[in-house]
């Protein structure tokens, strides 16, 4: 039994106070699916079976190019981050893994962390590099005009490999910040050839079973040009490095108008989707929380993915990771938050009748088959969560746990704050 840093007793209040409720809404919710021709138990279990990612650097206050505002109790190591990674799964049941990030998060030893986090009943997901913040990587890491900067930046890939196998991941997130600020700065072509030839060194140290999740971004921190800049890039590059390389799809990563969910149906046909990085915006890669400004665009995403599933597509196992900065809120409760608006999407995904779409589809009936994705978006999947959070041993209403719990408090006291911990966002 995995320790739990939440006195079990607050659960069981949550479970006593809120339960009879639960029940009776569970039961009205599931009459009405069932004359829909859903089993809400049948939904509930694949909704239980959800899991995201929270990356370790997700638990502390983020920041803007203007400020960061820390709040008390902050973890002040990857220790203390996994305390509070297992805050979030024992609450909330929908975030089994964590991502870590080197070196923020290096250690003497990588097996110690693997234990301290299998204490906890947490796994290690996707490890993610850091090649944007050594003085080195001014102009540019993977692919930078020289060649003694590209070989720092790929034995660094190479190095978060070998501690991600020792803590028992299976995948690589390789984001870089290279780019142009102005142009003629960089020759478009030769950047790209630069960047191929590093991640195929990269690739070489991949073990059998491993991925390497390519992640594109339009902009920032350069403001003229990225490298990798878009999922065309980032497709022709996994292409171009084989089975092992995919495409990773940060939410936020896009210009404001593009149609996310058209990208992740293409990379799911073309066998290509690595996974998500979630979160939300409104202007542009505001790393807010998921689902907070427009939920039924995540909904189309889980649309694609439950799609997908259903249809068994070729190589799809795509990996959910959270990647948000948490600014003027306790980031645990928005990671509870967060996890329940994705694993919601899924939820709703879940209830499209797809018989009815691909019918309204062939005949061309345009109303009806928006209709059908609307009335899966439209049902209140609150209570199968609730019961699905339950039955594992979740709180029904998991921030009213943590704020009663006194959890932070606690922490404020006994971590100390210090000056300049370490906080980002990719
Ligand atoms: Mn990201």
């Amino acid at each position: 039994m995995p320790e739990l840093p939440i006195d079990p007793g607050l659960v069981e209040e949550d479970h006593a106070r809120r339960g009879g409720d639960l029940e009776r809404d569970f039961a009205s919710l599931g009459e009405r699916l069932a004359r829909r021709g859903v089993a809400i138990d049948a939904i509930a279990a694949r909704a239980a079976r959800f899991g995201v990612a929270i990356p370790t650097w997700g638990v502390g206050t983020g920041g803007t190019r203007f400020a960061r505002f820390p709040i008390p109790g902050e973890p002040r190591d990857v220790f203390e981050k996994l305390e509070d990674c297992a805050v979030v799964q024992q609450l909330g049941r929908a975030t089994p893994t964590v991502s870590p990030h080197f070196p923020w998060d290096r250690v003497d030893d990588p097996r110690e962390l693997r234990r301290a986090a299998e204490a906890w009943g947490l796994g290690f997901d996707a490890v993610n590099s850091n090649t944007f913040q050594d003085p080195a990587y001014k102009f540019g890491s993977l692919t930078h005009t020289e060649k003694a900067v590209r070989e720092q930046a790929i034995a660094h890939n190479v190095e978060c490999i070998e501690i991600g196998r020792q803590l028992g991941s299976r995948a690589l997130t390789v984001w870089i910040a290279d780019g142009a600020n102005f142009p003629g700065q960089q020759h478009f072509a030769r950047a790209l050839e630069r960047y191929l030839e590093s991640l195929r060194e990269i690739v070489r140290a991949l073990p059998g079973d491993w991925r390497v999740f390519l992640e594109h971004k339009l902009y920032e921190p350069a403001l003229y040009s990225t490298v990798v800049c878009d999922w065309g890039t980032s497709y022709a590059c996994a292409q171009a490095l084989g089975p092992q390389a995919l495409c990773l799809v940060d939410l936020g990563h896009h210009a404001p108008t593009t149609n996310v969910e058209a990208i992740v149906a293409r990379l799911v046909q073309f066998g290509k989707l690595a996974g998500f990085h979630f979160n939300d915006s409104k202007y542009g890669d505001d790393d807010l929380d998921a689902g907070s400004i427009d939920p039924f665009r995540i909904f189309l995403v889980f649309h694609e993915l439950v799609d997908a599933e259903r249809r068994a597509a070729p190589g799809f196992a795509p990996a959910y990771m959270i990647d948000q900065s948490h600014n003027v809120t306790d980031p645990i409760e928005s990671l509870l938050a967060s996890a329940q608006s994705l694993q919601r999407a899924y939820a709703q995904a879940l209830l499209v009748d797809h018989d009815a779409l691909d019918a309204h589809q062939d005949a061309n009936d345009a109303l009806l088959a928006h209709r059908t994705l609307k009335e899966a978006f439209e049902t209140d999947v609150g209570p199968i969560l609730a019961m699905a959070r339950r039955r594992a041993g979740g709180a029904i209403d998991p921030i009213a746990v943590y704020r009663a719990s006194g959890w932070r408090a606690r922490k404020a006291t006994e971590r100390p704050q210090q000056l300049g911990v370490q906080a980002g966002i990719v």
